[in-house]
């Protein structure tokens, strides 16, 4: 029996959009999933999993079943329903309401600024591709870190810069729908690096209790044969676009050579140009070193073999496995016929990925102060018979995840904690309902709550640390 260390937490995470519902209640500004949903999906953010009203239910489940953290994000516009401007008063008080039952069930916050929903009005007026609305999110954060500070201690500023400048501008799944322009996919990765850097030094520079971080989505790229130098190449390009780019802004302050010449490689065949200033540069040189904590989460990993051709990605929404495809001109084509299992969603299940992940981390960026696995789970079409979901395959993927974990630490690698996605049933941005994720099961229709076997197995992780 290996045994994780007595201080490594055990969490859920949840996330404001998929979780609570209310889209439109108590003076909530529109985002642009609203009608992005609606006009593109089966499914909208209604009622999502009603956090809104049920988060006191959620969080008493927390404390029964050993969970000592929550993920939780802030939804921008409920506090500033256009982005900026005056406050309502009343997502302020949610918020705190919110924190203060968190307290009360001992279960501790790590509060993230933004998960996915920039308010509308700033998403229409381009979103963090205008440098106006970095300024206008750096407001936002101040807000929250001064208004809060007394209730949360760990702060994140953005949930995944990668997948959001991916959804946005490469495969389109996310709004505004734009596919394979790379060039906004950089650009936006860099400017959201930028309005994050701004918030760290902020942060502090002014010496606020607590600690801050960032959570990026850090999915292993492998060539398909190792051997064979343009598979090695497709690897390294797509690491490029997912992890080293922003890895580099977080860490290094600055983008390597490596990096910049697979950037100018992947415009000069996709097209585009970046706008990175000096001024930039010097501010995320300046808060390279104040990161507290670095988030990963990781799912998958993928490999990939040379290709040349026309773009082409196919996003499996539906659960279809096998109908997925990735292909990028002069970049690389994802290989899904390999021996290892995926998700009906064709994720490549590889925990090994996660250490590899971890331990590259360590190795190419030894500034990072420590890490929390802040997502890892299995989305499944859960079965639910006697008011529960014997979900023995949610288990042995997190078993087998934390065990890579645990394989990491003993290699010396700082990892403090990992939040499980997600606590409690949310729907999935661009799969609707039906991927399910949670340690309790949602009944979507009545609200209802039930534990799957996963959360009496996590329960006694959380209290043991034996895996
Ligand atoms: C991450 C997001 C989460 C969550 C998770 C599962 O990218 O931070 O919000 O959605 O992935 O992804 P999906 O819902 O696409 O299965």
């Amino acid at each position: 029996m290996k045994k994780l260390p007595e201080d490594f937490l055990l969490g859920g995470a949840t996330a404001a959009y998929q979780a609570e519902g209310a889209t439109n209640t108590d003076g909530k500004g529109r985002v642009a999933w609203d009608s992005f949903l609606e006009e593109n999906y089966w499914y909208t953010a209604e009622p999502a999993s009603d956090f809104y009203h049920k988060y006191p239910v959620d969080l008493k489940l927390g404390e029964e079943y050993g969970i000592k953290g929550i993920r939780i994000s802030i939804a921008w516009s409920r506090i500033f329903p256009k982005g900026h401007g005056e406050a309502n008063q009343k997502g302020v008080d949610f918020y705190r309401n919110v924190f203060e039952e968190c307290r009360k069930r001992d279960v501790e916050p790590f509060v993230t600024l933004h998960h996915f929903d920039t308010p509308e009005v700033l998403h229409s007026d381009g979103d963090f591709l205008n440098r106006k609305n970095v300024n206008y999110f750096v407001e936002y954060a101040k807000f929250c870190i001064n208004e809060y500070k007394d209730l949360v201690k760990y702060w994140t500023t953005f949930n995944e810069i990668g997948p959001i400048g991916d959804g946005q501008y490469l495969n389109g799944k996310f709004p505004p729908g734009i596919k394979y322009d790379l060039e906004k996919v950089f650009q936006s990765h860099h400017n959201m690096m930028l309005a994050h850097a701004k918030v760290v030094a902020y942060f502090k520079d002014n010496n606020f209790p607590g600690e801050i971080g960032i959570v990026h989505a850090l999915p292993t790229k492998y060539p398909y044969n190792p051997k064979n130098l343009e598979d090695v190449r497709a690897a390294e390009l797509e690491d490029v676009i997912h992890n080293r780019f922003i890895l580099d802004a977080t860490y290094l302050g600055d983008y390597s050579e490596f990096t910049k010449k697979a950037v100018n490689h992947i415009l000069s065949v996709q097209g585009g140009e970046l706008d990175i200033r000096d001024e930039d540069i010097e501010i995320l040189t300046y808060a390279k070193d104040m990161n507290d904590f670095l988030g990963i989460n990781y799912y998958m990993s993928d490999w990939m073999r040379g290709y040349e051709g026309e773009n082409s990605i196919v996003h499996n929404s539906r659960g279809e496995e096998g109908s997925s495809e990735y292909k990028l001109d002069g970049i690389g084509q994802r290989e899904f016929d390999i021996d290892v299992e995926r998700t009906d969603w064709d994720w490549m299940i590889y925990p090994q990925g996660l250490y590899d992940q971890i331990m590259r981390l360590t190795r190419d960026y030894p500034n990072y102060k420590k890490i929390y696995i802040t997502e890892n789970g299995l989305g499944y079409k859960d079965v639910f018979v006697d008011n529960t979901v014997y979900d023995d395959a949610r288990i042995d993927y997190i078993h087998k995840h934390l065990l890579a974990i645990y394989d990491a630490i003993q290699d010396g690698a700082n990892v403090k904690g990992y939040f499980l996605w997600s606590l409690m049933d949310v729907f999935s941005w661009s799969n609707g309902y039906e991927k399910r994720y949670g340690l309790f099961y949602v009944d979507f229709d009545t609200q209802e709550r039930y534990p799957k076997k996963s959360a009496t197995w996590y329960k006694k992780v959380s209290e043991t640390k034996e895996i």
